[in-house]
């Protein structure tokens, strides 16, 4: 994923051609696009090539299954055109592992979920973030998850690994993008605040500009 807007759309909408179009029409702000479930689910794996005709492809399945499993879910989407996928960190060393080994292969890209942006997140993941951090290490990743709307645990976070920091958590969930850029983040991920704003390619461009002054290439 080449730097370029600093900023990541979650698409988790339901509709292909609506998915394509809007993606197309953002597509000079961003520098990725981000699937989960629900647009995967509703259109079909083959989103995923679609959207990388147009930009980067994350594949967010958030994987955290046992080692053989992640790596073949990994390989499906890399198959399928992602340049990333994302894994929970909270499997262990080996389930990531298979994740970057497989990645690897693709000269694809893992991104390690170290921390989330939700209420009670905090009940299980921050007492575990530095184990996290050092697993997410260890398994070689080319960077983290960290929750945007909370620009303490992204300096937190950047202090104890040295990679990239993707940032979800913005707009609808809080978070603003200076903050978290300014803490550290190197990108953001919106979702709701482009796709259900009523003009989402002039949100796309104004987060864009937002953020665009803090973030150093
Ligand atoms: O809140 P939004 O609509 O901007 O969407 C945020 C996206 O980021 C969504 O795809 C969700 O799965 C993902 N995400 C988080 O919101 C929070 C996390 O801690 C990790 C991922």
């Amino acid at each position: 994923m080449q730097k370029q807007n600093g900023l990541i759309f979650a698409a988790d909408l339901k509709e292909r051609r609506k998915t394509l179009n809007l993606t197309r029409k953002i597509s000079d702000y961003i520098d990725a696009v981000k699937v989960n479930y629900p647009l995967v689910l509703s259109t079909g794996a083959e989103i995923i090539s679609d959207l990388s005709d147009i930009t980067d492809v994350i594949a967010d399945f958030k994987l955290a299954d046992v080692p053989h499993i992640n790596s073949r879910i990994s390989k499906i989407a890399f198959n399928k055109g992602a340049s990333a996928v994302i894994c929970h960190a909270f499997t262990g060393e080996e389930s990531l592992k298979s994740c970057t080994k497989t990645a690897s292969e693709f000269d694809g890209e893992v991104y390690s979920v170290v921390n989330m942006s939700h209420p009670g997140s905090e009940d299980v993941m921050d007492s575990s973030l530095p184990k996290l951090c050092e697993i997410s290490k260890k398994a070689d990743i080319d960077g983290v998850i960290a929750p945007g709307n909370q620009p303490d645990k992204i300096e937190m976070i950047k202090n104890k690994i040295d990679t990239k920091i993707l940032s979800p958590g913005i707009g609808a969930q809080g978070g603003k993008g200076k903050k978290a850029i300014s803490a550290g983040a190197d990108y953001i991920i919106v979702g709701r605040s482009i796709y259900d704003s009523t003009d989402p390619v002039k949100s796309a461009k104004k987060i864009r500009d937002n953020i665009k002054m803090y973030y150093s290439n």
